[in-house]
């Protein structure tokens, strides 16, 4: 079997999914920390952003493609489960997670406090995101309520794919108080960071 080669900064909560993929699976593969819009990104993605992967003569770009082919060619547990509901139930946690959550969580939230366009945060354009956000935590501490996980009451690639952005939004003061008033979803972000392919994948910690 070729190498497997995961290219995109580990900062980006996008390449932490695939390579958090890996770890729980036991994949080996090499790291490669590009940025986006750099050549060797831009030859995979058609709009150069990270992660893209490559595997001998497969390329891939978008987190999701990325990660149902590393887990349907890999052995290992199986992060999207075989069983059609279940399936069918993180492939709508994944859409949910990229459509809404990282919209506002990490487009808007977390890039407006760590990408300043005018070297300071625009508190009033944060202030919108975190309006925006306390209605999809609420939404995120219902469903793990019952289980401890997104779908069924298995670790999948939906709860994989939502972890790197909790993570973020617990990064900054509105997002920390919302998480932390959020009973249930603290309790699985705790019990979930904790995990080895989560350890193992994150990022290094920013440069102060
Ligand atoms: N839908 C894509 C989103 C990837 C994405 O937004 N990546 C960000 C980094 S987290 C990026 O490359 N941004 C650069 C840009 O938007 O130009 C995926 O799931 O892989």
């Amino acid at each position: 079997m070729p190498a497997l080669e995961i290219i995109g900064v580990p900062q980006s909560n996008y390449v932490w999914v695939v390579r958090m993929v890996c770890e729980e699976k036991g994949v080996p593969y090499a790291h490669t920390p590009e940025r986006p819009h750099t050549a060797e990104v831009d030859a995979i993605h058609p709009f150069g952003k990270i992660p893209v992967m490559r595997h001998g003569e497969v390329t891939l770009c978008e987190s999701k493609a990325i990660a149902t082919y590393i887990d349907r060619v890999f052995d290992g547990p199986k992060v999207i489960p075989d069983d059609p509901k279940l399936a069918a139930q993180v492939e709508q946690w994944v859409s949910l997670g990229n459509v809404e959550f990282d919209k506002v969580m990490i487009r808007q939230y977390v890039v407006g406090y760590a990408f300043p366009k005018d070297g300071k945060p625009d508190m009033a354009a944060i202030g919108e995101a975190a309006a925006k956000m306390k209605p999809q935590i609420a939404v995120l501490d219902r469903a793990v309520a019952g289980t401890g996980h997104l779908a069924g009451d298995s670790f999948t690639l939906a709860d994989i794919n939502i972890l790197p952005m909790l993570f973020y939004v617990n990064r900054f003061e509105e997002g920390k108080a919302m998480l932390a008033g959020a009973k249930n979803l603290s309790a699985y972000m705790e019990r979930h960071f904790a995990r080895p392919s989560f350890q193992k994948s994150k990022p290094p910690p920013p440069k102060t």
